[in-house]
């Protein structure tokens, strides 16, 4: 009983803090921070079975009902020549883009706080080695079974760094678009178990498709030059360029305006809208006529999008993503306004109300990936600190 009124008094404690008028037992299914995690939960702990006992105790882990959260649990697959656990300079690269979100909390503060628990949080655990998870969800749902806390349902995604799936050299899949499941497979890659910046971009990736987010920003159209985002396969493994460097892991932040590929201006390059401050110092990538694929450098202003070695021609026509016709490649706002934090069985009464979902019917292949970074990337390619904007 003691118990129960400190948590009570607690409670009403924090959320005079916060500043509430409301009263507590309102307060108490309040989501403040729109992050889908109640403030109940974010404050207290969270209760699966409703018995007292907290199962969950996300305070220790760090949550804030204030600010936005996202918690990840990742087991991994361990042979006895090769380990899929993730790169721990992989998994901080993840945590800092999404610190560095653009994305606004209730307290003031910008940027998302990304819980990934490898272990350290208590749920992280090698796995055994399965070559290949067929059938693939199957599969996953028996080691997710064995392998994770069923009272963390509705707070964590689930991942499984594995070795294939289905039979294919496919990099990863989510179980939806949002989802709460996601699959890391790059047994085809990099020894194995693919290099950090492939775990890394791979996993964003993935854990982008179990928030709602899409190959194409609003839509699933592939290699757009104007969606500078770990979504678009051509940055999926090698992050985006900037400052001539690869290895930036962000979502799209840029108001870029649609590409008419009939009508391409190569002195405008990218264009964003309110000028090309924020993509100064950007690159991208797009495909030639004879479908290579092209580096660009700079692509705020004079882009060879036909590449005749001719960058201020101010109407060309290109199928500059090699969708096998030319049309309107939609820009962007900010992709991270666009987040669903409780898809999947993330979030409250989920039984009640599960979002929609589409399913995914492809994933970047290894064949693709080679087909678009023939050359693996040096380590003077990449970017060592991930905080220069
Ligand atoms: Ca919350
Ligand atoms: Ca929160
Ligand atoms: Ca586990
Ligand atoms: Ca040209
Ligand atoms: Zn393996
Ligand atoms: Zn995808």
């Amino acid at each position: 009983m003691n118990r129960v009124i400190n948590r009570v008094i607690k409670t009403i404690l924090i959320l005079c803090l916060m500043g509430f008028l409301l009263p507590a037992a309102e307060g108490l299914s309040a989501d403040t921070d729109g992050d889908g995690l109640l403030d109940d939960w974010e404050i207290n702990g969270y209760d699966y079975e409703g018995d007292g006992i907290i199962d969950v105790d996300l305070p220790a882990m760090g949550a804030n009902p204030l600010r936005k959260d996202i918690f990840v649990e990742i087991d991994w697959m361990k042979a006895t020549d090769h380990n899929h656990k993730p790169d721990a300079k992989g998994i901080t690269k993840v945590i800092n883009a999404f610190a560095n979100a653009p994305v606004s909390n209730p307290d003031g503060s910008t940027g998302i706080i990304l819980h990934v628990d490898t272990g350290n949080l208590g749920g992280g655990n090698s796995l055994n080695h399965d070559i290949d998870l067929n059938p693939v969800w199957t599969e996953f749902d028996v080691i997710k079974a064995a392998n994770f806390a069923p009272e963390r349902g509705p707070i964590f995604h689930y991942a499984v760094f594995a070795h294939q799936y289905s039979a294919g050299c496919s990099s990863g899949l989510a179980r939806g678009i949002p989802a709460s499941d996601f699959i890391v497979s790059l047994g085809c890659w990099t020894n194995q178990v693919g290099t950090m910046l492939e775990q890394a971009g791979t996993l964003m990736h993935e854990l982008g498709h179990n928030l709602g987010l899409r190959h194409g920003g609003r839509d699933h159209v592939n290699y757009k030059p104007n969606f500078l985002s770990v979504m678009n396969y051509f940055f999926q493994t090698r992050g985006l360029y900037i400052t001539d460097k690869w290895g930036r892991l962000d979502y799209s932040r840029f108001l870029t305006k649609d590409m008419d590929e009939n009508h391409l201006n190569e002195k405008r390059g990218l264009d964003v809208s309110g000028g090309d401050r924020p993509i100064r110092r950007y690159g991208t990538r797009a495909f030639c006529p004879n479908g290579a694929v092209q580096n660009i450098a700079r692509a705020k202003r004079y882009v060879d999008w036909d590449c005749d070695l001719n960058n201020a021609e101010t109407d060309v026509s290109v199928d500059v993503n090699n969708s096998l016709n030319k049309s309107i490649l939609t820009g962007l706002s900010n992709e991270w306004d666009n987040i669903v934090y409780d898809g999947g069985l993330i979030g409250p009464g989920v039984e009640m109300q599960m979002r929609p979902m589409v399913f995914i019917m492809h994933e970047l292949t290894l064949e693709e990936d080679l087909s678009i970074n023939p050359e693996p990337l040096s380590e003077d390619d990449i970017m060592d600190d991930d905080l220069t904007q």
